[in-house]
C-alpha cells in the first residue's frame, strides 16, 4: 500500500494530491494515508503536505527500493522483481534461500546493509549501511553447465559500462574485480547450483563501494579498497548506478543465455582489462609464480605465458599485479 500511495505521488509530482482523493483511489481510510505518508517521511521522503490542499513529493531518498530503482530501469525481466532489505546477513546467502524455493529468473535481492557479507573462499566483505551496492541476481539460464563460468565476466563487464557512464574511469582485473585508481572499488561473487547437465540457479553478487568515505574502511583493507565517491569527489547516486547496471547486464544477459554466447561481454573484459600485456603473480601450491597475462579467450579463461614460453588456461583463482593493491 505504502508503495502505491508512492507512485500516487510520483505521478502527480507537479500537484497537490489530497488525502479525500488517495484514500478513495486505494480504497483506504483518510488516517491510514497519513499514517503511511508518515512512514514514507521517515524513510527519506521529503512530502509536503498543506491542510485543505493535501499532500505533494518534493524528493525521495536514495533508498534502493524497486519504486526508486524503476524510474530509470528499461529492462524486460532483470530486476524487474526486487526484493528490498534495510539489513540482511549476505543477499547472496538468501538469493541462494529463494532461489531453491523457486524465486524466479531476474529477481534482484538487494540490501542497504550487509551484516556477514561473503566474498570468495570465505572471506569477508564489509558493506556499511547506505553507504553501497549490495545486490545479488537470481538467472535460471538453460544453458550447458559448461559455460556458466563466463557469466562472472558479463556480470563485469555490465558493471563496468554502468560506471563508464557515470564518467568513473574503470577496469576489470580479472576474474572478479572492479577497479578504480588500482583499489578496488567492487567485488563479484558467482555461485551456482547445478547437476551434471543442467543448472538449477545461479546468484551472481554484486558488491561495489559507492559512498563509502576513505576513513570508514576497515584498517584491514584501506590500502587496497576505494569508494567511486573517493574517487569522484561526487556523491553518486546509488539507484541511478543499480539501473544502470541492470540494463546493461540485460542487454549482454540476452547474449549470453543463448548457448552461452559472451561474445560482447568478453570483448568488453579484454578492453578494459587491467592484467593483459602485464605480467603479473599466480599462487600455485603455496608459490608465487610471476607470468605473463596475454589474452582472455573465448571461455573466459585467462591465458598466461611462463618465462619458459608454455602457456597455460587460468579458469579463476588469485592474480596480483604490483602496483595494484598496495602490493
Ligand atoms: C569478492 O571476493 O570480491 C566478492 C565480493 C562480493 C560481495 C557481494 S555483496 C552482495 C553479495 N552478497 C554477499 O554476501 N556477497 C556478494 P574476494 O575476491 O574474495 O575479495 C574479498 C576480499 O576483499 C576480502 O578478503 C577483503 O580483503 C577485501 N574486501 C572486503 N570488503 C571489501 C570492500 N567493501 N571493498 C573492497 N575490498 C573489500
Amino acid at each position: 500500500m505504502k508503495s502505491k500511495i508512492l507512485s500516487f505521488l510520483k505521478s502527480n509530482k507537479d500537484d497537490f494530491i489530497s488525502g479525500e482523493k488517495i484514500s478513495q483511489a486505494l480504497g483506504i481510510s483518510r488516517t491510514a494515508v497519513w499514517k503511511y505518508i508518515k512512514a514514507l517521511k521517515e524513510e527519506g521522503y521529503n512530502i509536503e503536505s498543506i491542510s485543505r490542499k493535501g499532500y505533494r513529493i518534493i524528493s525521495s531518498p536514495d533508498l534502493l527500493t524497486f519504486e526508486e530503482i524503476k524510474e530509470h530501469l528499461i529492462t524486460n525481466v532483470i530486476g524487474q522483481h526486487i526484493i528490498h532489505f534495510d539489513t540482511i546477513g549476505s543477499t547472496n546467502t538468501k538469493a541462494k534461500e529463494l532461489a531453491d524455493q523457486g524465486q524466479k529468473d531476474g529477481t534482484v535481492i538487494i540490501s542497504e546493509e550487509q551484516t556477514t557479507g561473503r566474498g570468495r573462499l570465505g572471506r569477508n566483505w564489509i558493506s556499511p549501511k547506505y553507504k553501497g551496492i549490495w545486490m545479488s541476481i537470481i538467472l535460471r539460464p538453460t544453458i550447458d553447465p559448461n559455460h556458466i563460468s563466463k557469466i562472472t565476466q558479463v556480470c563485469a563487464a555490465a558493471v563496468s559500462l554502468a560506471m563508464d557512464e557515470i564518467n568513473i574511469q574503470n577496469f576489470i582485473k580479472w576474474p572478479n574485480d572492479i577497479v578504480v585508481n588500482s583499489k578496488k572499488v567492487c567485488g563479484i561473487l558467482t555461485e551456482m547450483s547445478c547437476e551434471l547437465n543442467r543448472i538449477n540457479h545461479v546468484v551472481l553478487g554484486i558488491g561495489i563501494n559507492v559512498n563509502i568515505d576513505d576513513e570508514d574502511f576497515p584498517k584491514e583493507i584501506k590500502k587496497i579498497a576505494t569508494s567511486l565517491k573517493v574517487e569522484s569527489k561526487n556523491t553518486i547516486s546509488r539507484k541511478a548506478l543499480v539501473s544502470k547496471i541492470l540494463n546493461n547486464f540485460e542487454t549482454l544477459y540476452k547474449e549470453f543465455s543463448i548457448e552461452g554466447n559472451a561474445q560482447k561481454s568478453l570483448e568488453i573484459c579484454r578492453e578494459k582489462s587491467l592484467l593483459l600485456g602485464k605480467n603479473i603473480d599466480i599462487s600455485r601450491n603455496n608459490q608465487i609464480i610471476n607470468v605473463k597475462a596475454i589474452d582472455i579467450n573465448d571461455d573466459g579463461e585467462l591465458i598466461v605465458e611462463h618465462s619458459d614460453g608454455i602457456k597455460e588456461k587460468l579458469i579463476s583463482g588469485e592474480v596480483s599485479l604490483k602496483g595494484i593493491y598496495g602490493i
